[in-house]
């Protein structure tokens, strides 16, 4: 099978934003979304950055075990996304633009050396998207829940993180594209017989980004597009204050966030395919699931008339973009509401509750 990358839906979806962002200098932007294009750019060789079945992270085996691998069919063709299998393993958490629109879906666990451990299926109508999503990414609303025809058994799924966990280190996986940071060419396909991960920071909100953005005349800002829920931004740092695009942006938007150089020989950014996948930050015990991948976006200094932050415009996950992921905590009532199944306990007394209301029925009748 062959997989396009989503970057091809991403860029027909950001059309007209790409074309609102001809205007640059134009208040009348609403955060270039534009050039969104979501993972793995990493430090080195891609093949460093493998993840394989049981492989430890803080000394967690298995730890990304519970990495989805999503293959789906619509009317434009066949594509890729990743997920993240949810603690319990009957639902896969993932992006709303990977599962809006599918006609066929299958869902992979394990996938190293282009053989999968694990392979799922998903209907159509076991496809939650959130009801806020409409197809504009960075509203907070790209995130989706896959019910799998089968549970998995035997990996362990993901719990949530439920608190705001900007200002916080992350574990990055997914099954997409991949490219040196430093390497002038798209992402690619060539070592899309494995997954791979990196790490980065959580440094700012897109509402607080984009609000200081409005506040120094940049974009137009409109809070309600950012209502549906939060959107955590990274960049990809190669250790110099050029490439720091977040930190450059706060330094002429007032410092409303701060961002590092970043960390070093492991910082890494998502890509084409990694749409959908995890972002897991470390609560001293286990690797909470914080944000799903949601969008890239090389090219954002130039709105801020700073240049040379981005060191390969072919290579759209190269040191100087950016990533957006949806965060967890902004929709945890909503997942709970999707995947709650009422212990068998909660039955028993249920079942007891409706028998004494059937008792007292009977006495009132006598
Ligand atoms: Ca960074
Ligand atoms: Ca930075
Ligand atoms: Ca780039």
């Amino acid at each position: 099978m062959i997989f396009n990358t989503k970057q091809l839906k991403l860029a027909a979806v950001t059309a007209a934003l790409l074309a609102a962002g001809v205007a640059q200098a134009s208040p009348s932007m609403q955060a270039d979304i534009a050039k969104l294009e979501p993972f793995t750019g990493n430090t080195s060789a891609v093949t460093n950055w493998r993840f394989t079945i049981g492989q430890s992270f803080n000394g967690v085996a298995g730890a990304l075990d519970g990495v989805a691998r999503l293959s789906f069919t619509n009317a434009d063709g066949n594509w890729a996304c990743s997920g993240s299998l949810l603690a319990g393993g009957q639902y896969v958490l993932t992006a709303a633009h990977c599962a809006d629109n599918f006609s066929k879906m299958t869902v992979q666990f394990g996938w190293q050396g282009g053989t999968a451990a694990v392979t799922r299926n998903v209907s159509v109508g076991n496809a939650f998207v959130n009801k806020a999503w409409t197809g504009q990414l960075d509203t907070g609303a790209d995130i989706a829940i896959l019910k799998l025809d089968t549970a998995v058994t035997g990996i362990n799924g993901y719990h949530l993180s439920t608190t705001n966990d900007v200002g916080k280190d992350y574990l990055m996986a997914g099954y997409g594209t991949t490219q040196n940071a430093n390497t002038n060419l798209p992402t690619n396909w060539n070592d899309g017989n494995y997954g791979h991960y990196g790490f980065n920071t959580f440094d700012v909100d897109s509402k607080t980004f984009n609000k200081a953005a409005g506040d120094a005349g940049i974009y137009d800002y409109d809070p309600n597009y950012y209502a549906p829920g939060a959107t955590y931004m990274s960049d990809f740092d190669d250790g110099t204050d050029a490439r720091n695009t977040l930190g450059r942006i706060a330094g002429v938007t007032g410092n409303k966030w701060s961002s590092s150089n970043g960390r070093g020989p492991i910082e890494a950014l998502i890509a084409g395919g990694d749409s959908g996948g995890g972002d897991f930050v470390w609560n001293g015990s286990e690797w909470l699931l914080s944000g799903v991948h949601s969008w890239g976006w090389q090219g954002a200094c130039d709105d801020f008339g700073l240049t040379g932050c981005d060191n390969s415009t072919k290579n759209k996950s190269s040191y100087g973009d950016l990533s957006g992921s949806t965060a967890t905590y902004s929709h945890i009532g909503w997942i709970n509401s999707v995947t709650a199944v009422p212990e068998p306990g909660t039955y028993a007394m249920m079942i007891a509750g409706l028998a004494l209301v059937g008792v007292a029925r009977r006495r009132k009748q006598k």
